[in-house]
C-alpha cells in the first residue's frame, strides 16, 4: 500500500498534482484552509482538471488541518508567503519521519519551512509546468513542463519518485536543486518586474534590451558571489531566449498584479536584493528595480512584501 499523499492547497499546482496522483490510483487527501472551504468543496463532486480541452473530475477526499491522522508525506502547494504559516498549522500532525515536498517558486520560503521542522526531510522543487484556476475547484493544465526535485542535505532520491512516474508527472531528481532554484529566480528577476513596470507581455522586453542586459549583469555578479557560478552561466543569453520563446505570454507577476493578487516579490527580487545587501554587494539597478516595483504595487494597493 502506497503512503498517503497529503496535498496542502487546492490551487493551480495542488490540483494539478492531486488529480494526476489520484488518476494513477494513489491515495490522496486534500488539505483545505478551514471548515467553510471544506464545506464548499464537499458541495461539488471533486477536483476538475482540464487537459487539451477535456475536463475530468476526481473525487479527492478533503480535510482540514484539524482532521485526525498523522501525515507522512506532504506536498506543500501554496504560495511562498503562505508556506511557513500553513506548515505550522500542520506541525502537530507531522510524523517524526515526515517528508515535505516544497513547490514554491523563488527562494527563502523553503529554508524557513526546513528550519521550522529540523526533523523532517524537506525536498525542494522547481517546476516549469503551468496551470491556472479557471473557476473554483477547476484547473487548466496550460503548459507541459518538468519538475526538478532535490534535497540539499541528502543526495539519495526518495522511493516515492515512482509515484510521480506512475502519475505521469514529468520529473527529474537533481543533486543541484539550489542551482536550479537560483537560475529560475534570476530569470524571474530579469523578466517579471520589468513586465509589470512597462505593462507588457514578455516579448515587449525586446524594446528594453539595455535594461534587461544591465540586470543580467548584476544578477550574474550576485550568483557568482553566492557560490552559484553554474546558475550564472550565460544568464543573459537564456533570458533573451526565454523572452523570445514566451513573447506572447504575460509573466506570472504581471498576471498577479493585473488580477489584484499578492505577488511573491519577497521571494524573488526582494530575496535577491536582501542577499546582495548581506554580501555588501552594490547592485544599483536591481535595487532601483525593487524600489520601482514596490512603488508600483503600493500604487495598486497591493502588498509590498
Ligand atoms: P494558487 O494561489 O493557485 O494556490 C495556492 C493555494 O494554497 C490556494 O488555493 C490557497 O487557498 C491555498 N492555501 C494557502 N494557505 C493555505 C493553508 N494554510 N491551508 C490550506 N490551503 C492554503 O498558487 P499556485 O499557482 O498553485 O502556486 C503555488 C506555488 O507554485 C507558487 O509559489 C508558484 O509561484 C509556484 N508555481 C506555480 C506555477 C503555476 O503554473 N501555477 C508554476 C510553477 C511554480
Ligand atoms: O517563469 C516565468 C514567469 O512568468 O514566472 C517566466 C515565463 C520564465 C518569466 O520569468
Amino acid at each position: 500500500m502506497s503512503t498517503l499523499w497529503h496535498v496542502l492547497g487546492a490551487g493551480s499546482l495542488g490540483t494539478l498534482w492531486a488529480t494526476r496522483l489520484t488518476r494513477a490510483g494513489l491515495p490522496v487527501r486534500l488539505i483545505l484552509r478551514d471548515r467553510s472551504r471544506l464545506a464548499s468543496y464537499q458541495a461539488v463532486s471533486g477536483l476538475t482538471l482540464v487537459e487539451q480541452g477535456q475536463a475530468h473530475t476526481y473525487p479527492v477526499i478533503g480535510e482540514t488541518a484539524d482532521s485526525p491522522g498523522l501525515i507522512h508525506r506532504l506536498l506543500v502547494a501554496c504560495k511562498a508567503y503562505d508556506a511557513q504559516g500553513a506548515v505550522a498549522q500542520l506541525a502537530h500532525r507531522l510524523a517524526p519521519d515526515a517528508e515535505l515536498i516544497l513547490l514554491q517558486n523563488g527562494l527563502g520560503s523553503q529554508d524557513a519551512v526546513a528550519a521550522q521542522l529540523p526533523q523532517a526531510r524537506c525536498v525542494f522543487a522547481s517546476s516549469t509546468e503551468g496551470a491556472y484556476r479557471e473557476s473554483e475547484w477547476r484547473v487548466v493544465f496550460a503548459g507541459h513542463g518538468y519538475t526538478w526535485l532535490g534535497d540539499v542535505n541528502h543526495p539519495t532520491p526518495p522511493l516515492w519518485l515512482e509515484d510521480l512516474h506512475a502519475a505521469g508527472i514529468a520529473h527529474e531528481w537533481s543533486t543541484d536543486i539550489l542551482t536550479r532554484l537560483w537560475r529560475k529566480l534570476a530569470l524571474n528577476c530579469a523578466i517579471n518586474p520589468l513586465t509589470v513596470i512597462h505593462h507588457c507581455r514578455n516579448g515587449g522586453l525586446q524594446d528594453h534590451r539595455c535594461e534587461v542586459a544591465i540586470l543580467c549583469s548584476e544578477l550574474t555578479q550576485l550568483l557568482d558571489r553566492c557560490g552559484q557560478p553554474a546558475a550564472a552561466h550565460n544568464l543573459q543569453a537564456e533570458v533573451e531566449r526565454v523572452i523570445q520563446a514566451t513573447a506572447a505570454n504575460y509573466s506570472s507577476m504581471y498576471q498577479d498584479v493585473a488580477n489584484g493578487r499578492r505577488t511573491e516579490i519577497s521571494y524573488l527580487l526582494g530575496y535577491a536584493c536582501r542577499v546582495a545587501l548581506r554580501h555588501q554587494l552594490s547592485l544599483p539597478h536591481l535595487q532601483q528595480l525593487q524600489v520601482r516595483l514596490v512603488q508600483h504595487l503600493d500604487a495598486h494597493r497591493l502588498p509590498i512584501d
